[in-house]
């Protein structure tokens, strides 16, 4: 008896904790899940990110849910080659390192353009899952291979949900999540949402891939995934050099100047 009621009360606490955040009423609503953050808006202040999408996805037909992550591996395959999702896979998804992404006071920013109708009931879409990992692999394409890189972040084991800004407020659900609408921010290319992920959490991991399991339209079937493409971005800072225009030529100058002298050496 005592037992059950002491799982009872494990089941209570679980269930009281796992909440969506609500922020479909404006661009100014948050809230946290542990140390990470989900708001409505995001501005830059620094103003020299660099915002590339690197996880495309979506569920074709109405009112479905859908999982997904970005992988460098050609073609898509193993779990991401099912459904519909491959048919943004091949061309947008890609990972990359940690080290490019860029600090903003100690978060990295990751943003979520959703592509949903705009009104009707279909412009809402919730996030359910979003798991950050990381590996030095950068061609992992089953979610068993996935679940062995190491884990950063995960809103369902993070925390409580904890709306702290503007009239966003949590509703209890099975499990955590955030629900979103397409219309406080409707067209593509626009964000609906940013999620802040403090960069201690990626401490001595830096030089490994990052990869980002999200789902979306799962939460009681009530912001289900309509089928435009969702796409997740990060601000990023150091990108990989490409020389210059006029230092390639001036590097082939260079080049033709020492290929004559060791011809004119040889000839002698
Ligand atoms: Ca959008
Ligand atoms: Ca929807
Ligand atoms: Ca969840
Ligand atoms: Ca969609």
């Amino acid at each position: 008896m005592a037992k059950t009621l002491a799982c009872l009360l494990l089941l209570v606490t679980a269930v009281a904790n796992a909440d969506y955040l609500d922020i479909t009423t404006s661009l100014t609503d948050g809230g946290t899940f542990g140390v990470a953050t989900f708001k409505g808006q995001f501005t830059d202040p620094v103003g020299t990110g660099i915002f590339e999408p690197f996880w495309r996805a979506r569920q074709s037909g109405n009112d479905t849910t859908y999982e997904f992550f970005n992988t460098d591996a050609r073609p898509l395959s193993g779990d991401l080659a099912a459904g519909n999702n491959a048919n943004g896979g091949d061309i947008t998804n890609r990972t990359f390192l940690v080290s490019t992404l860029l600090a903003v006071d100690g978060q990295f920013v990751f943003l979520l353009d959703t592509n949903e109708p705009n009104g009707g009931g279909k412009d809402l879409l919730s996030l359910d899952r979003f798991i950050i990992r990381t590996s030095s692999s950068s061609t992992i394409n089953t979610y068993a291979g996935l679940a062995g890189a190491n884990l950063v972040y995960d809103i369902d084991t993070a925390g409580p949900c904890q709306a702290t800004m503007g009239s966003a407020f949590c509703t209890n659900k099975p499990s955590n999540g955030v629900k979103l609408t397409e219309e406080l921010n409707p067209g593509s290319g626009k964000t609906n949402m940013a999620v802040l992920v403090p960069v201690s959490l990626f401490a001595g991991h830096e030089n490994e891939y990052l990869y980002l399991d999200a789902q979306f339209g799962n939460v009681g079937r009530d912001a289900a995934a309509q089928a435009g493409f969702e796409e997740w971005s990060a601000l990023r800072g150091a990108q990989p050099v490409v020389p210059e225009p006029s230092s390639i030529v001036l590097l082939g100058t260079v080049l033709a100047g020492v290929c004559y002298r060791m011809r004119k050496r040889r000839a002698v």
